[in-house]
Order: structure tokens, then C-alpha cells, then sequence
């Protein structure tokens, strides 16, 4: 019997733990003959939630699921993990200021990235889902600087699935030939979604859209604000999508990329494009062969493009700036 891949989520009672587990448990995150033991955090009141979803677990008698530890103890849930999908975390509520949330969310990712370094698998690889996710992503990286820098990321995939779709829809085609759809930044709404070195079935975005004022204009909005469409309209925060993208990022992330295509994450920036070094950055990213991943190379970076990214830089050297005032990283 192959050895269980550890995989710990946290905020595992949660909207987007009740969408993701199950999945898991199924074999979508690590494949049909890799069995996994999920191990669950949540803070102590949800934890009599966590048992029910834990007793669904049970109820599924998937194959795959050779254990299940449900905790609210840090070293128990990072004990021995393969994957750390930090899912839980407090999002920004009415009238809470920027360094309110950071402050708060700093008090739950510093610990937890110091959990991750001390009790996780020497191989353990993290994706941070929970918002503020990049600067929650460096805020408990650098509370665990003995786990290398490549092996943090936080969500942006969600944002490039939106993108494929609009395009998708709009040049009346299918998903599937999207490729190469950078986002470029910080998952918030000053984001990038990058048309431009995209491709629909071979061809540039730009000319199989035939209509650059909606590339420029509604396609970057409606992506940057899918987020806040989706809670106006269902009146909770989008949770299906969300975990099928973290699912997306880890299958992306362990898979060979084709070479004209890239996968949205965010990561740890070394440079790349001009990309402040350290930032948490969404980039497009390759996967080679051997498993390794590095940052595409060869972006067309117009004058365009080159103040969207801007934008975003700012702001995630600004959130930075803020966690560094609070003595968070
Ligand atoms: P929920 O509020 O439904 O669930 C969060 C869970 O986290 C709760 O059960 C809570 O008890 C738990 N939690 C809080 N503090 C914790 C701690 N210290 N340790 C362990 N668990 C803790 O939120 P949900 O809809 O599941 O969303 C989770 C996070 O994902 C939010 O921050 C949300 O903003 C973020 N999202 C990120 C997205 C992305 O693309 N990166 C998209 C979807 C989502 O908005």
C-alpha cells in the first residue's frame, strides 16, 4: 500500500472546507491511487461543525481516505503534512481598516507558518487560499524561513478560471481553448488579468475578441469584481468555484505544463519582470518534468499592461509595509 499523502486545510468547517474535502477524500487533489489522510483545523466553537463534516467523510467510505484527524491544535493539524491548504482565516468586514484585518489575520498566518516549519513533512508544499491571501502567504513564510521560498503560494487560479471564461463566452468557444492567461498581482480588484499574451484556439485574445475597449474595460472589471458579483447575487461568498480552483493549483502544480499554456499562482517573486523580490506575486508559472517549477519567461509587457501591474505592486508593497509597521514579517 503506497504511504498517505498528509494533506491539512484549515478553516475546515468552513464554506469552502465543506466544497473541498470531499473532493480530496475522492482523489481529484492527488489522483485515483493516492490515498490521503485529511487533517483538519479549525478554532474550538466550529470544531462540533468540523465533527459533522467529519462524519460525512465517514459516510462517503471513500477508498482513498486512509485517516482523518480533526484538531484545533496547531501541531496535531501540521503534523507530518505533504500539502498545507490554508483555507481559514477572518475576511475584511464592514468598516474593519486595511492594518484591522492584517493585524488580525497575522495573529492566525504567523503561527500557523511557524506550526508549518517546525511539525510539517520536510517536502511540505502550502497554498494559501484565505484573504488576504498573498500577504497571508508572506506573512506565515516569513515566520518559516527553514521551509524554502518555492514551496509558498496563494490563489490566484480562481481569477484565472473567471478570466477563461469571460473569453471563452464571449468568442463563443470552449474553455478549454484558453491558454496562457496570466494573473498578474495581488488577488484583490487591482489584479491583472492579462489578454494580451493569451491565446482562444491558437489565435491572440486580441484579435479572436476583435474588441479591445472590452478587453481593457469590462473584461478586466468583471473579473477584478466576480468576487462581489457572486455575494450580491447568492449572498455568500463564492465557495464551489474557490475550492475547485485550489484543487486546480495543486493538480496544476504537480502536473507538466504544456508549453504554450501557464498556470495563474502566486509565488514568491525572485525578480521576475521587474517584480519586487519577496512579494507574494501572482506570475505565470511552468511546470517542467521533472516537477520543478519556474516563472514563464517571455510576457509581451506593454505600456498597458506595464501600469495595470503597477497598480497592483503598489498595492502589495503597501500591504507589506503594513504587516512590516505591525512586526509580522
Ligand atoms: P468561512 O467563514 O465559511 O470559513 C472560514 C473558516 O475558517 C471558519 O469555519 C472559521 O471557523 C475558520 N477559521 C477562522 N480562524 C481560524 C484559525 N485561526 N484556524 C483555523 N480555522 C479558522 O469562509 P470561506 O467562505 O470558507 O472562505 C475562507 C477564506 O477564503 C476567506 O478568507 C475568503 O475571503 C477566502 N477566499 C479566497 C479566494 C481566493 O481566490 N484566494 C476566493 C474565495 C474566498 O473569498
Amino acid at each position: 500500500m503506497t504511504t498517505p499523502v498528509q494533506v491539512t486545510v484549515t478553516g475546515a468547517a468552513g464554506q469552502i472546507g465543506y466544497q473541498l474535502l470531499f473532493r480530496i477524500a475522492s482523489g481529484q487533489l492527488l489522483g485515483p491511487s493516492t490515498p490521503v489522510v485529511l487533517r483538519l483545523l479549525e478554532i474550538e466553537p466550529a470544531m462540533k461543525a468540523l465533527d459533522g463534516v467529519v462524519m460525512e467523510l465517514d459516510d462517503c467510505a471513500f477508498p482513498l481516505l486512509a485517516g482523518v484527524e480533526a484538531t484545533s491544535d496547531l501541531r496535531h493539524a501540521f503534523d507530518g503534512a505533504n500539502w498545507a491548504l490554508l483555507v481559514g482565516s477572518i475576511p475584511r468586514k464592514a468598516g474593519m481598516e486595511r492594518g484591522d484585518l492584517l493585524n488580525v489575520n497575522g495573529g492566525i498566518f504567523k503561527p500557523q507558518g511557524r506550526a508549518i516549519a517546525e511539525h510539517a513533512a520536510s517536502d511540505v508544499r502550502v497554498l494559501v487560499v484565505g484573504n488576504p491571501c498573498n500577504t497571508n502567504c508572506l506573512i506565515a513564510r516569513s515566520s518559516a524561513p527553514e521551509v524554502p521560498a518555492d514551496r509558498w503560494f496563494a490563489m490566484t487560479r480562481l481569477d484565472q478560471n473567471r478570466a477563461e471564461t469571460q473569453i471563452a463566452k464571449r468568442v463563443g468557444t470552449g474553455v478549454a481553448g484558453v491558454k496562457n492567461l496570466a494573473i498578474w498581482g495581488n488577488h484583490s480588484s487591482t489584479q491583472f488579468p492579462d489578454f494580451a499574451n493569451a491565446t482562444v484556439d491558437g489565435v491572440a485574445v486580441p484579435v479572436a475578441v476583435g474588441d479591445d475597449a472590452w478587453l481593457r474595460g469590462d473584461f478586466i472589471t468583471t473579473v477584478q469584481k466576480r468576487g462581489a458579483a457572486i455575494i450580491e447575487a447568492r449572498g455568500a461568498s463564492s465557495a464551489a468555484s474557490a475550492a475547485n480552483a485550489a484543487i486546480d493549483t495543486v493538480v496544476s502544480l504537480t502536473t507538466p505544463t504544456a508549453p504554450e499554456d501557464c498556470v495563474s499562482v502566486s509565488v514568491t517573486s525572485r525578480g521576475e519582470y521587474g517584480v519586487p523580490e519577496g512579494l507574494t506575486f501572482g506570475l505565470p508559472v511552468q511546470v517542467d518534468l521533472a516537477g520543478a517549477w519556474h516563472v514563464k519567461e517571455g510576457f509581451a509587457i506593454d505600456e498597458f499592461a506595464a501600469q495595470k501591474i503597477q497598480l497592483t505592486t503598489d498595492e502589495l508593497l503597501a500591504e507589506r509595509d503594513e504587516v512590516k509597521k505591525l512586526g509580522l514579517v
